[in-house]
């Protein structure tokens, strides 16, 4: 896992080429890491998010960072947690999509925060192994693009969840 690293804080302070939302639908705000990158972007983020009409679950949108360290932001949606298998496939597409979409934009650094892992519900133990099975994917199938991906763990035990999910 070379090109992964871990950092446990907040991800709006990251200066990375782009920080990943855990965003709804709307893509118009609202709590967790999403209300904390439209407070630090400001007000312009959400203009241009308004452009944007939305977002489906699974899927990916990108735009400006403004007052963040990040160049640009990617939303994404997660999956509302219900158990269905289904979930398990929207969560990796979110990883995998934010990943493509971060290419195609000459992103060549990222940190993702813990997709559906707060509000929406998803057990935290169950998301870091499938977020780790998709990036890893991701790399091998673009192993000839230099992406480093930075893993963002809100809290020290969150941490601990995905060390101990590397270590099994
Ligand atoms: N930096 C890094 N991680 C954070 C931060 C932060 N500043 N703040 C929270 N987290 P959540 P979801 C972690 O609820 O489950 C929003 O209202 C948090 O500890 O933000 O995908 C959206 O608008 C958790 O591990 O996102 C949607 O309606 C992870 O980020 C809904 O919540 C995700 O928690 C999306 O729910």
């Amino acid at each position: 896992m070379n090109n992964i690293e871990f950092f446990v804080g907040d991800i709006t302070k990251i200066k990375v080429d782009a920080i990943v939302n855990a965003a709804n639908s709307s893509l118009l705000g609202g709590g967790g890491v999403d209300g904390a990158i439209h407070r630090a972007a400001g007000v312009r983020l959400l203009e241009e998010c308004r452009r944007l009409g939305g977002c489906r679950t699974g899927e990916a949108k990108i735009t400006n960072g403004y007052n963040l360290p990040a160049k640009y932001v990617i939303h994404t949606v997660g999956p509302i947690y219900s158990g269905a298998e289904s979930d398990e496939t929207d969560l990796y597409n979110c990883y995998y999509n934010s990943l493509l979409l971060a290419k195609e934009n000459d992103v060549h650094s990222i940190a993702f925060p813990g997709i559906s892992t707060g509000v929406y519900g998803y057990p935290k133990e169950a998301a870091a192994k499938i977020a780790l099975r998709s990036i890893t994917t991701w790399l091998s199938d673009n192993s000839g693009y230099d992406m480093k991906i930075t893993i963002v763990n809100f809290s020290q035990h969150d941490y601990e969840i995905y060390q101990s999910v590397i270590g099994k």
